[in-house]
């Protein structure tokens, strides 16, 4: 069993796609384990993407997941983080799979909808960024 961490952008949020991101974790055998929205601050959002402090899309980047509300996942399943990263599909929705959250749904490579760790160790990152062990359930 694996966690990863989802979650749902200010886009996909202000769009009405909750529900819709949710069905599909639920369809395809991912169990949520833990959930919550919440309104990133400018700092928040730093501390989240830095890795990424770097590249020349770090400061809209952070913006735009400041921009309105987001609801945060701690996903569980069988090798969940590369099944979330599949269901979400490429970073660039024009280069997604058809049938992909970012296909579906996305009308930019920023404002993409979702986002799910990459790895084991991002995911524990991540997870901890939001969530205390109290939050997740058993
Ligand atoms: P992903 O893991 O697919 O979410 O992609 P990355 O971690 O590489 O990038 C994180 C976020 O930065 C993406 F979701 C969108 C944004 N981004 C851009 O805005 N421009 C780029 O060229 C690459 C990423």
């Amino acid at each position: 069993m694996e966690r990863t961490l989802s979650i749902i952008k200010p886009d996909g949020v202000s769009r009405g796609l909750i529900g819709e991101v949710i069905k599909r974790f639920e369809q395809n055998d991912i169990r949520i384990v833990a959930m919550k929205m919440l309104h990133m601050t400018q700092k928040q959002a730093e501390g989240f993407y830095a890795v990424h402090k770097e590249r020349p899309f770090f400061g809209s980047l952070t913006q735009f997941m400041t921009s309105g509300p987001v609801v945060v996942m701690v996903l569980e399943g069988n090798q969940v983080i590369a099944k979330n990263r599949e269901l979400m599909g490429a970073t660039n929705y024009k280069e997604a799979a058809e049938g992909t959250i970012r296909r579906d749904f996305a009308t930019d490579i920023e404002k993409n909808v979702v986002h799910g760790s990459d790895a084991p160790e991002t995911a524990a990152f991540e997870i901890g960024y939001f969530f205390n062990s109290f939050e997740l359930v058993g």
